[in-house]
């Protein structure tokens, strides 16, 4: 019997602490779940009345500014006397960079968030795990660092066909990389449909006219989807001259396996694209093609720079060779009277017909249709 009534005594306990416990649990979720609704209906009238307040200044004023939208908030763009936007505020007492609570400044030289060496992660994530992963990624594999004004703009191109796999890693790995280095970026894939010869170069000239047309990007990180940086410092921005990214890749023990590669990872800006005609549209196959477009940069005065091999390095993931990326025989016939075509051959003598532009969470892919002898076909007195 005393036993019993010990038995009770001690159940009723219990459940008195599981009600007391389920009864703050119940009440948090919904403290929570009503400070998030009026949370956002507050953001949304506060963001209607500042639109109004802006539109309002702007016809008021002579003041030459934009508006630009940084985490939900409207500011001012001040137009720096050297014509660039440089400092913005959230009212119009940002009259003085250094005064900090009325602008913003622009984002510093060098990240503060950069954390040097790290190891790539090599395995394929699962979607779920991507999504989770990377949450703050914006629709089209878009993003754009918040309290401060990025000095970079940076379309990410990629040249693809049935690497879904590298794909995945190649996703995890880069967005939290390029977020470090605080860039204003979006990722494209161009993916070359069918089963025709594999055009990189081509495909990197397409992600160039594609991208332009969605953001006003000015540099162009051109990269293998197979390649996945290991150092933060190498950045992906667009200075004087163009860049080779991957100086140092592990297939190749680190090392440059010949000065004038300029393969893998690499950038160049809007005027340095225009200015070589952008790469050759006429490699088909394997190879070369990245040897054109360092032909076309010296031929131009250019000067190739790079990151020192501590910290350009890359890890390669290993494949097989593709049937419909095989070594292309006439690839050195082409290298040789190159130079005969850089003017004709390339960005404005581009041809190709766009299936399909898919935004997805982490990537903009671009679906393109090559049709290799309409192309071998412009201009074809130059090179035969
Ligand atoms: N690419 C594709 N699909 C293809 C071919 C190439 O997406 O079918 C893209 C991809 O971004 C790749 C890049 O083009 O990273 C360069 O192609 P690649 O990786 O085939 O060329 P790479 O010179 O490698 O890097 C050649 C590997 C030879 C394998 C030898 C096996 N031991
Ligand atoms: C050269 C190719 C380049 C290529 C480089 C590295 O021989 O296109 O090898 O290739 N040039 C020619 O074939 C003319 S890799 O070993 O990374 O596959 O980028």
């Amino acid at each position: 019997m005393e036993e019993m009534t010990k038995y009770l005594k001690r159940s009723i306990i219990l459940l008195v602490l599981s009600l007391f416990f389920l009864s703050i649990h119940i009440q948090l979720a919904i403290n929570f779940s009503v400070k998030k609704t009026a949370y956002h209906v507050v953001n949304r009238i506060s963001r209607q009345i500042q639109e109004r307040h802006f539109s309002r200044k702007i016809s008021s004023t002579n003041k030459t500014g934009s508006m630009d939208n940084y985490r939900n908030k409207l500011y001012i763009v001040m137009n720096s006397p050297a014509g660039h936007a440089s400092y913005v505020g959230n009212n119009e007492n940002c009259t003085d960079i250094r005064d900090k609570t009325n602008c913003i400044l622009s984002c510093p030289e060098t990240s503060p968030k950069l954390v040097g060496r790290k190891t790539p992660y090599l395995f394929i994530p699962t979607t779920t795990k991507l999504k989770t992963a990377l949450s703050w990624v914006k629709n089209g594999g878009r993003y754009s660092p918040y309290g401060c004004i990025p000095r970079h703009h940076v379309a990410v191109i990629i040249p693809f066909r049935d690497r879904d796999q590298h794909l995945k890693t190649f996703l995890y790995n880069i967005h939290p990389f390029l977020r470090r280095q605080q860039l204003d970026y979006g990722i494209y894939i161009i993916e070359q449909i069918g089963t025709s010869k594999f055009n990189r170069a081509m495909l990197m000239n397409i992600g160039y006219a594609e991208s332009i047309k969605i953001h006003k990007y000015t540099c162009f990180v051109f990269h293998d989807v197979d390649l996945l940086p290991e150092d933060d410092r190498n950045s992906y921005t667009c200075t004087t001259q163009p860049r080779h990214l991957s100086a140092a890749v592990d297939k190749f023990k680190y090392r440059l396996p010949y000065k004038a590669i300029f393969g893998g990872a690499s950038a160049l800006s809007q005027s340095q694209l225009q200015s070589v005609n952008g790469f050759s549209n006429k490699f088909f196959g394997w190879g070369g093609e990245d040897d054109d477009m360092w032909n076309r940069l010296m031929h131009a005065n250019f000067t190739v720079t790079r990151h020192s091999n501590k910290i350009a390095r890359y890890t390669m993931l290993r494949h097989g060779k593709e049937k419909g990326n095989k070594h292309n025989t006439k690839r050195y016939k082409l290298l040789e009277d190159g130079y005969k075509r850089f003017k004709k051959d390339g960005l404005n003598s581009l041809t190709y017909n766009v299936v399909r532009i898919q935004i997805n969470p982490l990537y903009t892919r671009i679906s393109v249709d090559i049709n290799e002898k309409e192309v071998m076909k412009v201009n074809a007195y130059f090179y035969t």
